[in-house]
């Protein structure tokens, strides 16, 4: 079987490091997103200046404010936290095609096949440039070591294990790094006197898996650095889109009609290869003094045909954009996108989000 390749990418203190981006006045300094400590609120999440102080998430905003006295809270602005979250995964789509987010701000993407290392790099360095906030990222064979790479450097880090570094890796863990382990397993295993992964590797195998049942057979492969759980594509995406930046700006009508034909060839194709259908088709053009317009159209009916969607585009560049300056970029877009099994949208369960134990 092909080796998988899977990337984990957590952003680190979510909306801390947005409201910090915001509020320029805040980078570098302690704060906490949260709930006021005057009314008995509750920390989200803190900076990693104020985590220094040993501030902590779901810690009473009292007791933060008591351990670090300058502490700067922030209300929580969830419709913005999301409205990131969403561009986060726009950059996602550019490189997979399973994409599986685990929380508003951590997803697995599996990358098989593709050069992962630099999928890695280029995702930090646009969520970086284009939203202005870090991003951890672990690169491994499977989910599981992954997640565990991306948690390894946090925060701001970047780290790969390969199948040769995954035991040394992961012997010298404490338990509490293996999926699925919160604090009562861990208590569990401690009384058998497990409190590395190396302890539990060189346990007698048929007292774990009594003891502790199904369970207790995953977290030995865990322990082995062993997952073969596939990364779920569970994303919706919103769009699918092609665009080129031509060598030279271009004039010549045929070349961009021809274009727009061999992208919807592709965007057809692309929606058919995954059973989807679309009903807005979106053309932009870029001039070559960097104007740029975006016009849509809606048609009547949801589709995956290449000559319908063709249509559509080619009916905008020649009637409803005005081409009197050569064009430095074009893109056809279809968006409004129909999945087989009639979605209702992947609403984030905010509550349901936090609950994944041994994180
Ligand atoms: P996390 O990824 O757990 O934490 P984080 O991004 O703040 O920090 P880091 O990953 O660098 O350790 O959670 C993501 C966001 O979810 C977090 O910014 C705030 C929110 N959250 C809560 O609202 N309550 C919680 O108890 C936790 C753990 C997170
Ligand atoms: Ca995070």
């Amino acid at each position: 079987m092909k080796e998988k390749q899977i990337i984990h990418v957590d952003m680190d203190a979510f909306y801390a490091s947005i409201e910090q981006k915001d509020h320029p006045e805040l980078k570098n300094k302690p704060i906490a997103v949260g709930g006021d400590p005057k009314r008995r609120g509750v920390v989200c999440t803190a900076s990693y200046e104020a985590r220094r102080y040993g501030v902590r998430a779901a810690m009473a905003s009292k007791k933060a404010q008591m351990l670090c006295p300058n502490l700067i809270f922030m209300p929580v602005r969830m419709e913005r936290y999301m409205e990131v979250s969403r561009k986060i995964l726009e950059i996602f789509e550019d490189y997979a095609e399973c994409i599986e987010p685990l929380s508003i701000d951590e997803a697995f993407l599996d990358v098989t096949g593709k050069d992962g290392i630099k999928i890695g790099r280029e995702i930090k360095e646009r969520i970086k440039t284009e939203l202005g906030l870090t991003a951890s990222v672990g690169i491994s064979q499977n989910k599981y070591l992954a997640k565990l790479a991306s948690d390894y450097q946090k925060p701001n880090g970047f780290t790969i294990i390969t199948k040769e570094e995954a035991e040394g890796f992961l012997l010298p863990l404490p338990v509490r790094k293996l999926w699925g382990v919160g604090p009562k397993t861990e208590n569990e295993l401690r009384k058998l006197g497990i409190y590395y992964i190396r302890d539990l590797v060189n346990y007698d195998q048929n007292i774990i898996i009594d003891r502790f049942g199904k369970k207790g057979f995953e977290l030995l492969n865990f322990a082995k650095g062993k997952d073969d759980r596939a990364v779920e594509n569970k994303h919706r995406r919103k769009s699918i889109g092609e665009e080129t930046t031509f060598e030279t700006d271009i004039d010549d009508m045929n070349i961009l009609i021809q274009y727009t034909e061999d992208c919807s060839k592709i965007l057809a194709y692309r929606l058919r290869e995954k059973g989807l259908q679309a009903r807005t088709v979106t053309v932009k053009v870029k001039f070559e003094d960097f104007e740029c317009i975006t016009r849509s159209t809606t048609m009547p009916n949801f589709t995956d045909i290449y000559q319908e969607i063709y249509l559509s585009a080619s009916n905008m560049i020649q009637n409803k954009i005005n081409m009197i300056k050569k064009v430095r970029l074009l893109g056809i877009q279809v968006s409004n996108i129909r999945y087989p099994d009639e979605p209702v949208q992947l609403l984030m369960d905010v509550e349901g989000l936090f609950k994944g134990e041994g994180k």
